[in-house]
């Protein structure tokens, strides 16, 4: 990739639309639009004001006129990519849109890489590397407090906290250094107690976006739950109740549910992504045993199962053996059917789940269904609500770069615990600060720019 050259690309989704958007960027940008663009006052897009728009036309070399347009220009630096952009606005149709970008590029713009423009801010210096992110977050985002984790990023939130923490880290390596330069001098130095605990307050900042990470995640794509248990115990007549909806099938038939069936939930704006399997038993129905397989694959894939047993049965060997296959996971047990006579053994059942993780209701006459709910909440959000406001919600590599730093900075802390001399702490901590402008883009290798930005869209 070439950045210098002038790009283009269209902004807008290709189709029937009201508008389609042809972007160009680069010195060119305003020179090659010029050539193709025809207003009605004959004025130059050179000679219009930065952030205005004109009308006119775009014509092919044969003066064919091939659009009616509305340009806009914003010069350099004040622009999305801090150079000389130009937009196009067409009417939205796909022929006439492409046609405009074909001119384009016949007049010397070169089709841009997904994610050239927000690369351009990068390289230009407008946004850091999180906030190039924040820009593929934002437009990813399906619910509203992923929308709301993401415009904070562009605004700058992590770069903010990043550079900050740099910034203490710095000064603790210049105190370290200092203390070495001035070794023969007997001056007063920081001891080292007092720097550790320093970056002691630092383990602790990382280790709370590490946390974070894991609840950006879940805000994000949400957390998908598998309801299981052998047949005919009430799984689909669950999931129908905690969506009300009428969903999946439901019959007195064991082995009614044969495909998976998915349903999404909204949990204070968290999406949970339900899912209802066929039940677990051997069986010789070659339907029935993909779909047992199915729920099996779906189990693994699940970051929260919930086990329905039959409260109207007595707990057997199938429900034990389906519970071994979902030890390793989050689980509520829900005991199902209390509306009818209860055969089932709860000292059994309290043999393999805790009691707070237990919770009878009827699927057929919603009893119980507030307190799962309430269970479900209170696993998938931890502990307290979620304060978007005060956190700093972080992807997984900044978590995977973190995560590495607070390594090294506990390798400091263990050297001057140790009284070690100044260079071990200074080392350390020198690779921590390298480490952490990864995260800001300072640091950072071509094959990792090109990792984020080949995720993002054609035009962005
Ligand atoms: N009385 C009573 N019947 C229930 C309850 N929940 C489910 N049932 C009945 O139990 C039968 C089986 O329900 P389903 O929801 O289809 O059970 P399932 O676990 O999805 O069954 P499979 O798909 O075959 O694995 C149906 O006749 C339901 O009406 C309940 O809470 N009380
Ligand atoms: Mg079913």
């Amino acid at each position: 990739m070439d950045n210098d050259d002038t790009i283009t690309a269209i902004g807008t989704k290709p189709g029937e639309a009201a508008i389609g958007i042809v972007k160009v960027s680069g010195n060119k940008s305003i020179a090659i639009v010029d050539r193709i663009f025809r207003s009605k006052s004959r004025k130059k897009l050179s000679a219009i004001e930065t952030y205005n728009m004109i009308y006119g036309h775009i014509v092919d070399k044969n003066s064919d006129i091939i659009d009616e347009v509305i340009v806009s220009v914003m010069k350099s630096p004040h622009s999305y990519t801090r150079e000389d952009v130009v937009e196009i606005n067409c009417h939205g149709g796909l022929v006439a849109t492409e046609k405009v970008l074909e001119l384009c590029v016949e007049n010397g713009a070169r089709i841009a890489e997904p994610g050239e423009f927000t690369k351009r801010a990068f390289l230009n210096g407008r946004i850091d590397l999180s906030q190039a992110e924040a820009v593929i977050d934002l437009v990813r985002s399906k619910t509203e407090q992923s929308l709301k984790i993401a415009a904070k990023n562009l605004q700058g939130n992590i770069k903010n906290e990043i550079n900050k923490i740099r910034q203490e880290i710095l000064d603790i390596i210049i105190q370290l250094e200092a203390s070495v330069d001035f070794i023969e001098e007997d001056l007063e130095v920081t001891p080292y107690h007092e720097l550790e605990k320093r970056v002691r307050v630092i383990e602790k900042e990382l280790e709370d976006m590490i946390k974070n990470e894991k609840r950006g995640e879940i805000i994000k794509n949400g957390i998908k739950i598998a309801i299981i248990g052998k047949p005919n115990v009430g799984k689909s007549s669950l999931l129908n109740m905690l969506s009300r909806k009428d969903k999946a099938i439901v019959t007195s038939i064991p082995g009614t549910t044969r495909d998976a069936v998915e349903e999404i939930l909204y949990v204070e704006g968290i999406p949970l992504i339900l899912v209802d399997t066929a039940g677990i038993r051997e069986t010789k129905n070659i339907i029935e045993k993909i779909g047992v397989e199915k729920s099996l694959r779906h189990i693994d894939e699940a970051e929260l199962v919930i086990m329905v047993l039959d409260g109207n049965r007595k707990f057997d060997n199938k429900d034990l053996q389906i519970i071994k296959k979902v030890r390793e996971k989050t689980i509520i047990c829900c005991i199902n059917k209390v509306d009818l006579e209860q055969n089932i053994e709860m000292g059994k059942v309290l043999d393999y789940f805790d009691e707070e993780k237990i919770v009878k209701i009827s699927a057929l006459k919603g009893i119980g269904i507030e307190k799962l709910e309430n269970m479900i909440k209170e696993l998938v959000l931890g502990d307290g609500e979620i304060n978007l406001e005060e956190m700093i919600i972080i992807n997984k590599r900044h978590k995977n770069i973190l995560t590495e730093v607070k390594k090294l900075l506990e390798n400091a802390r263990k050297a001057m615990v140790e009284d070690m001399s100044e260079e071990f702490p200074c080392c350390d901590l020198r690779e921590a600060y390298g480490l952490l402008g990864e995260i800001v883009g300072e640091t950072v290798t071509d094959d990792i720019l090109d990792g984020i930005f080949s995720q993002f869209c054609i035009g962005k």
